[in-house]
């Protein structure tokens, strides 16, 4: 009950002549029409939209990126809040912005060297601070850095040169512009004045930057959304954004971390920091669309941002085991590292997507191109498919002998992906019964290929 139903309220002295009945059914109307909610109304994804989404099922595996003027005090991208900083006091951490060791093309051969095949980094985050050169706001790395530049240009081209995938995250949640009000449940009092323009701060800045976004950048992959849910009863224009982002470039994909259903508009189910359905997180819905490409983004420590506190990094295998059972629920893995102010990516995280990318170059058969597959997962691995393949990946599971149960159709043959060589089987109405390899030492995935005749 935004926007509309405010308006009918606002000038219910109009309606005052009206029968009280006829003025029950209007503002029920307008109140079901629930305008915060509803996303771009009859939307139709383009052929190229629907191109797009398949494209990014078959990836499987992204870069995520967390870095801006945040960057500069080790501290996490939540840095301004965690402290409660004003405005002014944050206002100082541009001036020390200047990455003189960035190298869009370094980044761009971590992530192809890691086996992923899209980024998705922050153009600005909850402090606002446009990443890019935004002619909307001075509240830019151009305008308020010694560096002056734009790294998501540089970024841009180097991904379009060695075609990779970039998407944009936008923050619509603002902790700096004064338009962001009435402030929502992350808000303090940061030195802002009690009033700003809701309206204008989304249809003349946000709406503006995104233009820059998908203008200025060449063909980009798509917006990934994050903040709806510091307001989540406000009106987010959604319907209008949703339609500019589609009519400047129907290809991008609409993704937003808003943690509940899809809503019309938007191309793919993002979970943050889990699986799809499974809310380990605790914030995430248990809703699973099974229309969208599905998503889920984790951290390599546990931290989005820079954070030189910080030390709880997954060990190598545990990043393959999320990869796989990402795969396996049918979801790609958005894979975070947060660079250092001076542009470079700590040694922890390059070393780390490295041996996932080494495993890839073994095994990504079984991850690219695939969905989740036919076998329910469980504490001992998972299941994915491709044409009349199935791959189960025994992620835990020490016994010789991992029982699945039933598939339709007839397996016709069980090989080891690492080798090649065959394994012994038996399928009956109870299930599927496999004598697994021997595990080598800190093996993370032993993937079994199963050739299936579906029945017709
Ligand atoms: C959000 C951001 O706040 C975070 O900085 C990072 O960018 C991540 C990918 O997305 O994380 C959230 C969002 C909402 C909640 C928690 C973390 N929440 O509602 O509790």
């Amino acid at each position: 009950m935004a926007g509309l139903a405010r308006i009918a309220l606002a000038s219910s002295a109009g309606f005052r002549t009206l029968k009280p009945v006829l003025l029950l059914c209007l503002l029920a109307a307008l109140v079901l029409a629930e305008p915060n909610a509803v996303g771009q109304s009859d939307y139709t994804p383009a052929p190229e939209n629907l191109k797009a989404r398949k494209e990014f099922q078959d990836a499987r595996f992204g870069m995520f990126i967390h870095w801006g003027v945040y960057s500069v005090l080790g501290a996490g991208e939540w840095v301004f809040r965690d402290r409660k900083l004003t405005v002014d006091e944050y206002n100082h951490l541009p001036l020390f912005f200047d990455p003189e060791k960035f190298d869009a093309k370094v980044w761009v051969d971590l992530a192809k060297a890691s086996g992923m095949k899209y980024i998705t980094i922050t153009s600005r985050h909850h402090d606002g601070f446009a990443m890019f050169d935004s002619k909307l706001s001075d509240w830019t790395v151009v305008k308020r850095t010694p560096y002056k530049r734009d790294p998501l240009k540089m970024l841009a081209d180097e991904c379009h040169r060695q075609g990779i995938k970039l998407f944009f995250y936008y923050s619509q949640l603002d902790w700096h512009n004064p338009d962001y009000y009435p402030r929502g449940w992350t808000g303090w009092d940061s030195g802002r004045p009690n009033a700003g323009n809701w309206d204008r701060y989304l249809d003349e800045y946000m709406d503006g930057q995104l233009s820059e976004l998908l203008s200025n950048y060449g063909p980009i992959g798509g917006i990934w959304f994050d903040g709806m849910w510091d307001k989540p009863d406000a009106d987010w224009h959604l319907s209008k954004t949703y339609a500019l982002i589609h009519q400047l470039q129907p290809a991008a994909l609409i993704i937003s971390n808003h943690h509940q259903t899809p809503k019309p508009g938007e191309d793919v189910q993002t979970f943050e920091r889990d699986l799809p359905g499974h809310n380990s997180a605790g914030f995430n819905t248990q809703y699973i669309s099974n229309q969208l490409p599905l998503e889920s983004s984790d951290t390599v420590n546990e931290s989005w941002g820079f954070n030189i506190g910080d030390d709880k990094y997954k060990s190598p295998e545990e990043l393959v085991h999320r990869l796989v059972r990402a795969a396996g629920n049918n979801s790609n893995l958005l894979l975070n590292v947060g660079p250092m102010p001076n542009g470079e990516i700590q040694p922890e995280f390059v070393s780390r997507l490295l041996a996932v990318g080494q495993w890839l170059s073994k095994y990504g058969d079984s991850i690219y191109g695939t969905r989740g597959g036919p076998i329910p997962a469980g504490d001992w691995g998972v299941t994915t498919r491709k044409e009349n393949k199935i791959y189960v990946h025994v992620l835990d599971w020490a016994a010789p002998l991992l029982a699945l149960a039933p598939i339709p159709g007839t397996i016709t043959a069980a090989n080891s992906l690492a080798d090649g060589s065959p394994l012994e089987f038996t399928q009956n109405a109870n299930g599927v019964i496999l004598r697994l390899p021997q595990a080598q030492n800190h093996e993370a995935d032993r993937v079994v290929v199963l050739t299936w005749q579906k029945p017709n």
